[in-house]
């Protein structure tokens, strides 16, 4: 890293650092401060600004010299207030973000940290980072910069806000060395009458709210064409919101509740309501709450008209097109086939609807505004001045059972598409000379029972950091929450090669539910739609017999524990240059401790599909550096600047019918009995109801 740059990301790392302080005041526990060129100081401190900092700067370590840059044009901002709330599903907020994002990509090398901080008093602080954030993604002098967490940024949008209160308390009168981390007890939103409650473990997890925030930072819909348009993007918009809600469906099994149901009738009450309890740390004011039963209403606020007429004929023609084949092309009306080739990415941009959407007049902005019209059915004309809930933001979405049942309809419409495809022929499923023939999980913590098949989980407490996070904050202050984890395991899989020579190939894991919640049999069809993407790697196969072993850690879906709950500062961050790699920047994936379904006291059956595709098909060409950032969570991910590492649509082979299951017929141990290149396994996933200590 040149002097520049590290330069560069000292600076902007510091700019990350609460949000809601001013630019002048110290950063970095008290060691730095920034010294402004006069024309940076916003009107209220105009005045004062430079005296207070000079105070305020007297005993730092180090002050940063800001380069003076010319008075830049923001009034393309003001309509998304200084503390009032900046939405992802908001397409004017959007396109402002995209601007911004525009701004921070163009700025020069010597004048990126001066861009920054000048813009920074100055226009939302949730937007600012967005933007920042974004941009730190997609530059490549920032490639090595460790962005700080958004929990502790905004801890607000993550934790109970009566945690906020103590933490105060705590950080301003009991010295450093002394303090405790504050409890946030489980199950804060709603008591046990309430039959959803017993999912909060997971809709109000930290690390599931940061990976879905994280993972529309990698992915934005608005914003500079070359960001926007990545290899798959609405491929994998689709996929991995597939994924996430059956990985809810799973869990609601092991809760005894059915699958959710997908909310396509616009018309319908509401029946779950969410009361969130949080509160946004910008005006102190708490998310709304939607009662049970509530009813969809059309939108007439300011930022946003959208009736549920529009919905509808949005969602209507979506289908035509379907039905038909082609999308229309906005402007020269031309058919875009979707087809096999690139039918689900412009279907998943349609839907969304990113910026590369072939048509938003035609087709709209069905998932976007839903998220909106469900966010703001308290206060749909803005009488009562009430701000958007949770489901329009995405730090915060997934804390609400209405996002499951909103994701299962768009889900549905992406399936609809699917299952108008051809079947995969045996000759793309199948893999010559290669036989997997058994697979087996085992835990690998020596403590631990490791009776083989049997997996185990449990609860586990985890501090974070809200200090960082806290205005005119008293250092760090942690917060202690309770989350599922579960004992660390390894795959053995046993595969032999019948060829003379070695081969390479891709072995895909999917962890597969046996019974829905009332325990019956789930059929193929329904098993489908329940398979949980658990890992997908290029092994090496010998000629004759392979025994390959991975462990749960190594996941392509997850990123590690320490990632989600890293903490803010130089001072944190890993010392070997590999280790460092992997800290860096990675934010998207799905948290460890959440791999695994929760299962039940008694255990809840699974199978363990294993199918190892040849690499010849599923290969990539590209080049990729050693070292590649952030490449542990590539299946919900992708990795970062480059195409999508695996040439097979995503989900395969689930994603749609096959030969051998066209009639809706079958199991799925038929469909793994055609295949010599896949088995299934099974497993029991045992919950211990009991929090256990890390080792
Ligand atoms: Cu991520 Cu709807 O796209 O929440």
């Amino acid at each position: 890293m040149s002097a520049e740059q590290s330069g560069i990301t000292d600076g902007i790392r510091l700019l990350f650092q609460r949000p809601n302080e001013p630019l002048f005041t110290v950063k970095d526990n008290g060691k730095t401060v920034f010294e402004l060129p006069s024309n940076f100081y916003t009107e209220r401190y105009e005045t004062i600004g430079a005296s207070l900092s000079t105070r305020i700067g007297e005993d730092v370590e180090k002050t940063i010299h800001l380069r003076p840059i010319q008075q830049l044009n923001l009034d393309f901002t003001k309509s998304i207030q200084l503390r009032g709330s900046f939405s992802l599903f908001i397409k004017s907020h959007q396109v402002i973000a995209g601007e911004l994002i525009k701004i921070f990509l163009d700025s020069s090398e010597e004048d990126f940290i001066s861009t920054a901080a000048f813009i920074k008093d100055r226009v939302n602080p949730y937007l600012f980072l967005y933007s920042l954030a974004t941009a730190v993604q997609h530059r490549n002098d920032t490639q090595n910069l460790s962005l700080p967490s958004i929990v502790q940024q905004f801890p607000d949008q993550f934790v109970d806000s009566s945690v906020f209160p103590r933490a105060r308390e705590e950080g301003s009168l009991v010295p450093a060395e002394s303090r405790i981390p504050i409890e946030i007890k489980m199950n804060f939103t709603a008591s046990d009458r309430e039959p959803e409650q017993r999912l909060a473990y997971f809709r109000e997890d930290i690390g599931v709210n940061m990976h879905h925030w994280h993972w529309h930072l990698v992915y934005p819909g608005e914003g500079p064409l070359n960001v926007v348009n990545k290899d798959r993007r609405g491929e994998l918009f689709y996929y991995m919101h597939s994924q996430l809600v059956a990985r809810y469906n799973n869990e609601r099994f092991c809760n005894h509740l059915e699958s959710v149901k997908p909310l396509n009738n616009f018309r319908e009450r509401i029946k779950e309501g969410y009361f969130p309890k949080i509160v946004r740390s910008l005006n102190n004011r708490a998310y709304p709450a939607r009662p049970d039963n509530a009813q969809l209403q059309d939108l007439h606020r300011d930022d946003d008209n959208t009736e549920i007429a529009d919905l509808e004929r949005w969602r209507d023609r979506i289908h035509q097109a379907i039905d038909q084949g082609y999308v229309v092309e906005q402007g020269t009306n031309q058919h875009i086939p979707l087809d096999e080739t690139n039918g689900i990415n412009i279907l998943g941009n349609v839907l969304e609807a990113s910026a590369i959407s072939p048509n938003r007049q035609l087709y709209g902005n069905l998932h976007n505004l839903g998220h909106n019209v469900i966010a703001y059915v308290h206060d749909p004309d803005g009488t009562h001045l009430e701000d958007y809930g949770v489901m329009a933001d995405v730090t915060t979405a997934m804390r609400d059972p209405v996002f499951y049942r909103w994701h299962a309809f768009i889900n549905s419409i992406c399936v609809k598409f699917k299952n108008t495809l051809r079947s995969y022929q045996p000759n793309e499923l199948l893999f010559e000379g290669v036989a997997v023939n058994s697979v087996d999980v085992q835990i690998t913590t020596q403590s631990k029972s490791t009776i083989p098949n049997l997996l185990l989980t449990y609860w586990q407490k985890s501090d974070v950091d809200l200090g960082a996070g806290l205005d005119f904050g008293p250092g760090n202050v942690y917060a202690q929450f309770t989350h599922l984890q579960h004992a660390p395991f390894e795959y053995r899989i046993n595969i032999t090669n019948d060829a003379s020579v070695p081969k390479q190939g891709t072995c895909r894991i999917f962890l597969i539910p046996k019974f829905d919640e009332r325990g019956e049999a789930l059929r193929f069809r329904e098993q489908r739609s329940f398979a949980v993407e658990m890992d997908k790697f290029v092994i090496n196969l010998n000629p004759g017999a392979n025994e390959i072993r991975r462990r749960s850690e190594q996941s392509s879906v997850t990123i590690p524990y320490e990632r989600s709950f890293r903490r803010i500062g130089s001072e944190y961050q890993p010392k070997n240059g590999e280790e460092l790699a992997q800290f860096q920047f990675c934010g998207c994936g799905w948290p460890q401790h959440m791999l695994l379904p929760k299962g039940t006291p008694a255990g809840t059956k699974y199978d363990i599909f294993v199918m190892v595709s040849s690499y010849e098909h599923d290969r990539v060409d590209q080049v990729l550096d050693s070292g590649v950032l952030c490449n542990d969570s590539f299946s919900f991910c992708g990795l970062r600047n480059k195409k999508y590492p695996d040439a097979r649509p995503m989900g395969y082979p689930f994603d749609k019918n096959s030969q051998f299951n066209n009639l809706d017929i079958g199991s799925l141990t038929e469909f793994t009995e055609h295949l010599t290149n896949a088995t299934l396994g099974e497993c029991s996933i045992r919950f211990t109801d009991a929090v256990i200590d890390r080792v």
